[in-house]
């Protein structure tokens, strides 16, 4: 899938802005215009937006409404993008169903040649309910949805929306990847065309002084790079795959660079790496999930700040942007799918017949396909995580993973991620995978408040994890909740000064311990959750507030991270 771009053979044009909006019923047609409605900002999550306490917790259907006014000329084909709604999104054009798209994280994007005429009326009926077939899962019982994951289930269009162009004959889909063969870089590419016509296609790749350090006319090649300039962390050299066929124009960017499991550590281009960084959230006030550049970039200068290397897509693919910054400004990323909520905290199996089941299977391997369909090309991606502290422990989670991983192998090379919330001898699956994540709540949901708790069991656990994996290990996740302004001496839990000497525990652990590979505080920033007893104002484990400002915290780790 490629992103659309803007060139002389190719329009994009952006529909984001004031839509027409209204609350219906389930089985809603749109077989006339909306009659009752309101403005409603896209992108933008509709909880956030309303002052009314039902429509805020709405759990149901929503209607998307635009008159669309192309200036499309007819030899060109049509296509539109949804960048992200949740959770299952129909389009109709003028009354007539197009397609249908499950999951709140990945696009949609479908061909919509033959429904464009003059004036059409575009319709997104969106359904927010969770259940067994999507992802996250979740339950929805007398129109009470359940959800068993930490994170709000904001509803809405979050992304952009576009409506864009390609010529009759096109370039489907681009496939690159980068690998060393002595002194040179090899750069395999591999082309989808409509068409294919070996006089009239060119590639070529482009370095960053404008320079054509490589060329083919074929439709997949090799292509060998002298010296290159690798992409790094905070070093970020980028190349740019450039194609022209007898009708179509694309450019895809790219980064050499090597990445690497041996003797269960990470290594980038030959040197071992040691992740510092966070779980994050797409996650603003106002704007709820909705991308918005201004808080990416704030991000970035905030990750840049603290000496951060590293973030997880915790708990789902993010927006394009993130990753093109990330490319960009040189940070590795772990991409996941939000296969997350696998865990009730309670003794009922998740993976049974009634709940995640072969239907689930189905939607999961359908997200993992999209998801690195997406961002396969992105040099920032050093694995991708296949789902966020299920459990494990199940018999029935083996032939679920098994199955899971044998098709993610189908689909890529990269190293594969399981994030972790289990003992190493508990785990059915951890095996299976290249990386393994683990959250650890040592201090905080298990012996609240005691410091001295920490040292000795997390190190034996993380040893344990090692000894028999003999794996990369990465805790994912560890963190407190910290409301900022609230101060303690000597230390309370949700103190600013708990939360420093809370994290300054663990990082006396991983210092002791070589073989573990990163840390990822939990989490980058304060951010909103379902309601419950343990969250007022959601999940405060931020190390920065919900609108990025630095706790105690944020100065502790930029002085350490600095340093490491
Ligand atoms: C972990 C989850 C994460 C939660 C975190 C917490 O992976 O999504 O937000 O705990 O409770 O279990 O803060």
């Amino acid at each position: 899938m490629l992103y659309p771009k803007f060139n002389k053979s190719r329009k994009v044009f952006n529909l984001n802005g004031i839509w027409d909006f209204a609350f219906v019923e389930e089985g809603y047609v749109p077989s006339s215009a909306l009659a009752k409605k309101i403005p409603m900002a896209v992108p933008g999550s509709v909880n956030e937006l309303t002052t009314n306490r039902l429509e805020k917790n709405h759990v149901g259907v929503v209607v998307y409404e635009k008159v669309l006014n192309l200036p499309i000329a007819k030899k060109e084909r049509i296509f539109l993008r949804i960048g992200a709604a949740c959770h299952i999104c129909k389009v109709y054009i003028d009354g007539e169903f197009v397609t249908e798209h499950n999951g709140g994280f990945l696009p949609l994007d479908v061909e919509i040649s033959k429904y464009i005429n003059k004036n059409n009326r575009l319709t997104i009926v969106l359904d927010n309910r969770l259940s067994y077939q999507t992802l996250p899962i979740g339950e929805v019982n007398n129109g009470k949805q359940t959800i068993h994951h930490d994170f709000y289930n904001y509803f809405g269009i979050h992304r952009d929306v576009v409506v864009y162009t390609t010529p009759k004959d096109s370039i489907k889909d681009i496939f690159i990847e980068s690998a060393y063969e002595g002194d040179y870089h090899k750069v395999f590419y591999r082309l989808d065309l409509d068409d294919y016509d070996d006089k009239k296609i060119k590639v070529e790749v482009i370095d960053e002084n404008n320079e054509i350090v490589a060329v083919s006319n074929n439709l997949k090649d090799v292509l060998y790079i002298e010296n290159p300039i690798l992409w790094n962390i905070k070093d970020a050299h980028l190349y740019r795959l450039h194609i022209t066929t007898s009708l179509d124009e694309y450019e895809e960017i790219f980064g050499i660079r090597k990445v690497e499991i041996k003797d269960a550590q990470i290594y980038l281009n030959d040197k071992k790496v040691y992740l510092k960084g966070f779980g994050k959230h797409e996650d603003f006030p106002i704007v709820g999930k909705a991308n918005i550049s201004a808080v990416n970039i704030r991000d970035y200068a905030c990750m840049d700040w603290i000496g951060a290397n590293s973030f997880r897509t915790s708990h789902y693919p993010y927006a394009e942007e993130m990753y093109d910054l990330a490319d960009k400004l040189g940070y590795l990323v772990i991409d996941e799918v939000p296969a997350v909520g696998f865990n009730f905290w309670n003794n009922i199996p998740v993976f049974c017949d009634e709940r995640v089941n072969k239907k689930t299977l189905e939607v999961h391997k359908a997200q993992v396909k999209e998801m690195i369909n997406r961002d396969k090309n992105h040099p920032c991606i050093i694995s991708y995580s296949l789902a966020n502290e299920a459990t494990t422990w199940e018999d029935n989670s083996r032939p679920y993973f098994e199955e899971l991983v044998n098709y993610t192998r189908t689909l890529t090379n990269k190293p594969l991620t399981i994030v972790e919330n289990n003992s190493a001898h508990g785990s059915r699956v951890a095996e299976l995978f290249d990386i393994i994540g683990v959250n650890k709540y040592n201090g905080w949901y298990i012996e609240h408040g005691n410091l001295n708790c920490i040292h000795d069991g997390l190190k034996r656990e993380l040893t344990l994890w090692y000894e028999v994996y003999k794996k990369p290990l990465i805790v994912t996740e560890f963190g407190a909740d910290t409301i900022e302004g609230n101060h303690y001496l000597p230390s309370e839990t949700f103190s600013e000064e708990f939360q420093v000497e809370f994290l300054d525990e663990f990082c006396k652990v991983f210092d002791e311990l070589p073989f573990v590979c990163g840390e990822h505080v939990w989490n980058f920033a304060d951010f909103k959750t379902k309601e419950g007893l343990q969250r007022v104002r959601g999940n405060r484990k931020g190390v920065f507030t919900r609108d990025r400002q630095p706790k105690m915290s944020a100065h502790y780790l930029k002085h350490r991270w600095n340093k490491k």
